[in-house]
């Protein structure tokens, strides 16, 4: 089967829009300066890891399902080859790059020591290109993470692997458990992701505080409640690795109880997930429990992660990723008994069933953080349109921005005013937010909704120069970013 091609067109919806060369002439670029990171505190003495791991990042060739693509891996499959360690245990991960660029690992979600976060230009100099960099840290905090490169769009390529800390106190009470990684998908088969971004950049778009005028959506695609939830339509949508025509099957017995772990590692998709037949208990988010809540769809966008429980009833059944405000979906199979398999185009009717924000749960007892009134308060804007293509944070983009500073022991408070039409999965790295709003729900990857105020205290409880920013990579690399330091 021939792989499908994508205009350039096709894929970018900012195509389809306003022609820019009218704006452009009233736009000035801003000429981006580097940040100057504080000095990271020294890496602590860890001991001997628990965990070792080699991790080739290379160019690669792979099969998506009868669409093969090349493309950049970790050891040369999609997703990445998960690592799983014990709460508590130091992990050394040995990174070899034999990409022809430069590269980096950071592990989304570790309430890690600042030197191993892996940010090139905050925390550590890049891996170049036939370059090695050892990772060695202790993950304190059981749950579902994963890692991924924090340079350009790399993301977008097929560098992504899960990252699981089991809780050794936690009693389990399931037969089985899954890890599904969900992902957009036009990397060897569509624009390159840095062409995209070119793209992007070629627009020469600025940003400016205050609300978005932008009401140009994403003409053509599909309209979502949540408003505005990504750019870029791409040509697959991935879980596990694969198109929908060609599902990976997950196998069980009836009335088995199984733990999905479900990461999104797309670059610029929000997903709507269910599976056809069965409800969900969700257990956790990003790591931490929630008091269990039964739903039968739930959003998850870019970064955010989420466990739940499922009983399995006797049949084959799909588990679908519905590409938000897009065409398209990812699908993968669960087959406890005879039967056909589903089309690839199967639309389970619990899609439609008002999905659970995740942001809307309630933390369990255990996952909160002592209540404390904050010592400092940031006013945090979300700012940009896309057209021309621009996004940024408090007015200006990173390079330009003023990094948030605190104090190691203050309790700091980020009220996010989202002044866009679009939604942002807001991520911090090396803490895990508290959201008052939700009980103190613990979350470090939050999705901030159009014109939505959301408050996230933390505990500056790890010093360092930590990155802050929206987890859609395409808004990341073109400005909305800034750091928080102490
Ligand atoms: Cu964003």
């Amino acid at each position: 089967m021939l792989p499908t091609m994508f205009s350039r067109r096709q894929v970018l919806s900012t195509g389809l829009g306003l022609g820019g060369a009218t704006l452009l002439s009233a736009c000035t670029t801003t000429r981006p300066r580097a940040t100057t990171p504080i000095t990271a505190p020294p890496t602590p003495s860890l001991g001997t890891p628990a965990v070792q791991a080699t991790l080739r990042v290379g160019v690669d060739r792979v099969d998506l399902g009868g669409v093969t693509a090349t493309t950049w891996l970790y050891g040369g499959v999609l997703p990445g080859k998960e690592i799983r360690a014990k709460a508590g245990d130091v992990l050394a991960v040995r990174v070899e790059n034999t990409l022809p660029v430069e590269t980096s690992v950071h592990w989304h979600g570790i309430r890690l020591h600042n030197a191993a976060d892996g940010v090139p230009g905050l925390t550590q100099d890049p891996i170049g290109p036939g370059g090695s960099f050892t990772y060695t840290f202790r993950a304190p905090d059981p749950g579902s993470y994963f890692f991924h490169p924090h340079s350009g769009v790399q993301i977008d390529r097929g560098l992504y692997a899960p990252l699981i800390i089991d809780d050794p106190a936690e009693p389990g009470g399931y037969d089985a458990e899954w890890v599904l990684l969900l992902d957009d998908w036009t990397d060897g088969v569509g624009t390159s992701p840095d062409d995209i971004l070119a793209e992007f950049k070629a627009q020469n778009g600025t940003i400016s505080k205050g609300m978005s005028h932008d009401m140009s959506g994403m003409r053509g695609m599909g309209s979502s409640p949540l408003g505005d939830v990504g750019d870029i339509r791409y040509p697959h949508y991935l879980i596990n690795g694969r198109i929908p025509t060609a599902p990976r099957t997950l196998t069980a017995k009836p009335g088995h109880t199984v733990r999905v772990r479900i990461i999104n590692a797309a670059a610029d998709t929000l997903f709507r997930v269910a599976l056809g037949g069965h409800v969900m208990t969700v257990t956790h988010t990003d790591g931490y429990p929630v008091q269990p809540v039964e739903t039968r769809a739930l959003y998850v966008a870019q970064g955010e992660r989420v466990d739940v429980l499922v009983s399995l009833a006797d049949g084959v059944f799909p588990l679908v990723a519905a590409a938000e405000g897009k065409t398209g979906q990812g699908l993968i199979l669960v087959r406890t008994g005879s039967g056909g398999a589903p089309a690839a185009t199967v639309r389970p009717a619990e899609l439609d069933t008002d999905p659970l924000l995740l942001a809307a749960l309630t933390p369990s007892e255990t996952a909160r953080l002592q209540e404390q009134q904050p010592d400092q308060v940031e006013q945090v804007t979300l700012n940009g349109q896309m057209q021309p293509y621009a996004w940024g944070m408090n007015g200006t983009v990173f390079g330009s921005d003023t990094p948030i500073r605190t104090t190691n022991g203050s309790r700091v408070r980020l009220q996010m005013a989202n002044e866009t039409m679009m939604a942002h999965p807001m991520h911090i790295h090396g803490h895990t937010w508290s959201l008052p709003g939700n009980g103190g729900l613990r979350k470090d990857t939050v999705l901030v909704l159009p014109m939505q105020t959301v408050t996230a205290d933390l505990q500056a409880d790890n010093p360092g120069t930590w990155a802050y920013h929206c987890h859609n990579i395409y808004h990341a690399e073109i400005g909305m970013m800034t750091s928080l330091q102490y």
